[in-house]
């Protein structure tokens, strides 16, 4: 039986619609990810939850070492999936250089802190960048209880990215894991052998049904992700005032405001001042202090400085929540 390097999946050669296919069962790669790798084509696999809640009720049977990936721009949701991990953790904050450079690790470390007591270490890296992956990989080696390490976290967190740059950084193994911009790149779990005593194994991730990513077309999916660091944009918005985020979000300003907005730089932000853009969207309108964010579900978060209302507009699914200020 051989799975595909790139996402794990059982190869067929019967079936050109389902998962797995290839012309030639003796490739090591399914046409799908070929067509990701070589076309950036992406051709969409619906997964469920609960596939991916199994994989972790059998990782937990192991008692082995879990990395638990988690994106920056993701960081407050990390419950939903510590709730099913006994294992213990080292808990990875991932797209470091997508954040100003300002920004302390240790404050990001800070903002997690005492998550969860199974968490022996917090560490801030970038795969693009490839940053503190040397004290990864020592933490790795420090924590493993056999050579088997999981990698778990979100759809889309980064884990495929990271175990690439392991394998780029530390083994002779060449093979590299398909990754993509969009959701459920990875199908089945890959086992990546970074030395005799090390085995890292990638998972399909969990997926964030409130997260943007699921209702945008791919036009804008493809701006979500910055390709470098942001630079936050400060507004004082005088009340009626409204920033209009493309096609996709309305702000309106009911009080006056002074916002920061941190977003992929690829988003054009307009401002006006009584308009009635986008106002067919259905919306929250929410009270915020000084010294929280608002976080609109992988778009972008807003941190406010001081108390102010705000009514935001979007496609009814993507969740928008409160948070104490991240940053
Ligand atoms: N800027 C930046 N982008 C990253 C980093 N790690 C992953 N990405 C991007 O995030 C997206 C999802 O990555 P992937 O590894 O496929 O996520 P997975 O679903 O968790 O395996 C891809 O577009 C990656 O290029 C990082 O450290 N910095
Ligand atoms: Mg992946």
């Amino acid at each position: 039986m051989n799975k595909c390097k790139g996402c794990g999946v059982v190869l067929q050669n019967e079936d050109e619609i389902q998962l797995g296919f290839t012309k030639n069962i003796e490739n090591n790669l399914c046409e799908r990810c070929f067509r990701i790798i070589n076309y950036n084509e992406y051709k969409e696999v619906v997964k469920d939850n609960k596939e991916f809640i199994k994989i972790l009720e059998n990782i937990n049977k192991t008692k082995d070492l879990v990395l638990l990936v988690v994106d920056l721009f993701n960081i407050n949701k990390i419950e939903n999936i510590l709730k099913y991990i006994s294992n213990d953790i080292i808990l990875v904050l991932t797209k470091r250089d997508l954040l100003p450079k300002s920004v302390k690790d240790s404050k990001l470390i800070e903002y997690v802190n005492k998550c969860s007591k199974n968490v022996k270490e917090t560490l801030v890296i970038s795969s693009t960048k490839n940053y503190n992956f040397d004290l990864l990989f020592n933490l790795v080696n420090k924590y493993k209880l056999s050579k088997n390490v999981y990698v778990v976290g979100y759809t889309n967190s980064g884990k495929s990215t990271m175990i690439n740059k392991m394998i780029y950084n530390y083994s002779l193994n060449e093979s590299q894991i398909t990754t993509s911009l969009l959701p459920n790149t990875t199908v089945d779990l890959i086992k990546v052998n970074i030395n005799d005593d090390l085995t890292l194994i990638d998972t399909p991730g969990i997926l964030d049904s409130g997260n943007i990513i699921n209702y945008i077309d791919k036009k804008n999916i493809k701006k979500l992700l910055p390709k470098k660091e942001i630079k936050p944009i400060t507004y004082q918005l005088k009340k009626e005032t409204t920033l209009v985020i493309e096609d996709i979000v309305r702000i309106d300003s009911i009080t006056d405001s002074n916002i920061t907005i941190f977003i992929s730089n690829l988003f054009k932000i307009n401002r006006y001042y009584k308009t009635d853009k986008l106002n067919n969207l259905s919306f929250v309108k929410l009270d915020i202090l000084k010294g929280e964010d608002v976080v609109i579900n992988g778009l972008c978060f807003i941190k406010v400085t001081t108390n102010c209302t705000l009514k935001i507009y979007i496609t009814k699914d993507v969740e928008i929540y409160k948070r104490k200020s991240l940053i």
